[in-house]
């Protein structure tokens, strides 16, 4: 086992757990990836997620140069082979906060780029170096990372490959804040908590209109968040929200 997957009340807890590798993702540790994913998308119960690496030098150095990248080298037209993750193939509208305890380069990049809302450890480092080794990013930062920061900052960090400290990853925006390495799990915790008491549809359906909109012009967007919003609005969360904030109570959600 490469990989820890914690359930704590309605919080997944997924930890990369190969500190001596820097937590590179090797083909073991790729596939225990996914399946925690896809538990997490498929557990009723589990409402949030923290994603997160061992130790404290790296949250994810990408994927295993030894183990890994001659793997994908073999596989380049048939990517379907990977198993899917929130990288790229799976659908995941809950929501994902990275705890970012070190190094987060190349897949480990795209990874923190891939979840929803990102804490930094005051050491963190942030950096796309893949044209060092000759190749693109190809687990997404060539698409999410210009749309999360400015393009010429994404220009810089991807022809370069050179990387980024937390407190400028947080000037430009790619991460919601930066907190001293013992503050990063407590804070991750404490955000992934306060998601588990917002309705969780309504959370999942502003995250699927959020991403899918990123795709679609302005009106096809307005009608993507209608439809949503339908479905929404006939949920019995939506009537007990509402009910609580009229009788000023804390309201009993269910995710129905
Ligand atoms: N893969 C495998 N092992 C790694 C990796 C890696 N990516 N990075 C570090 N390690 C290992 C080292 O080999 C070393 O192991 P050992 O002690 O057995 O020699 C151990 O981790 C510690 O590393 P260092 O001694 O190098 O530690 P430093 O503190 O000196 O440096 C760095 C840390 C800066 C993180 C440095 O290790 C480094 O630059 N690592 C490479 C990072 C990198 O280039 N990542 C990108 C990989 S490619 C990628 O992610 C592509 C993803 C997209 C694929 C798309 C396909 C569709």
């Amino acid at each position: 086992m490469a990989l820890l997957y914690e359930k704590r009340g309605k919080i997944a807890c997924i930890t990369i757990d190969r500190p001596r590798a820097l937590n590179s993702l090797d083909p073991q540790t790729f596939k225990e990836l996914s399946d925690a994913l896809i538990n997490y998308r498929d557990d009723n119960d589990l409402w949030a997620a923290i994603l997160t690496g061992s130790g404290n030098r790296a949250f994810c150095v990408g994927a295993d140069i030894k183990d890994m990248l001659p793997m994908l080298s073999d596989i380049r037209n048939e990517w379907w082979r990977l198993p899917p993750t929130i990288l790229r193939g799976l659908e995941l509208w809950k929501p994902v906060i990275a705890a970012v305890n070190g190094h987060a380069l190349g897949g480990g990049l795209e990874l923190a780029l891939a979840c929803d809302l990102r804490i930094a450890a005051e050491h963190a480092t942030f950096g796309a170096p893949e044209v060092n080794l000759g190749i693109i990013p190809g687990w997404g930062a060539t698409q999410r990372l210009p749309r999360a920061i400015p393009y010429a900052k994404a220009a810089e960090m991807i022809f370069f490959g050179q990387r980024i400290e937390a407190q400028e990853a947080y000037r430009i925006g790619l991460v919601n804040k930066v907190v001293p390495q013992e503050q990063l799990m407590p804070t991750a915790e404490e955000w992934a908590q306060k998601l588990c008491e917002m309705p969780p549809l309504a959370i999942r359906a502003a995250k699927e209109a959020m991403i899918r909109g990123t795709e679609m012009n302005l009106e096809e967007g307005l009608m993507l968040e209608s439809r949503l919003m339908d479905v929404v609005v006939a949920s019995e969360d939506h009537r007990e929200a509402r009910d609580a904030w009229l009788e000023k109570r804390k309201p009993l959600l269910k995710g129905k």
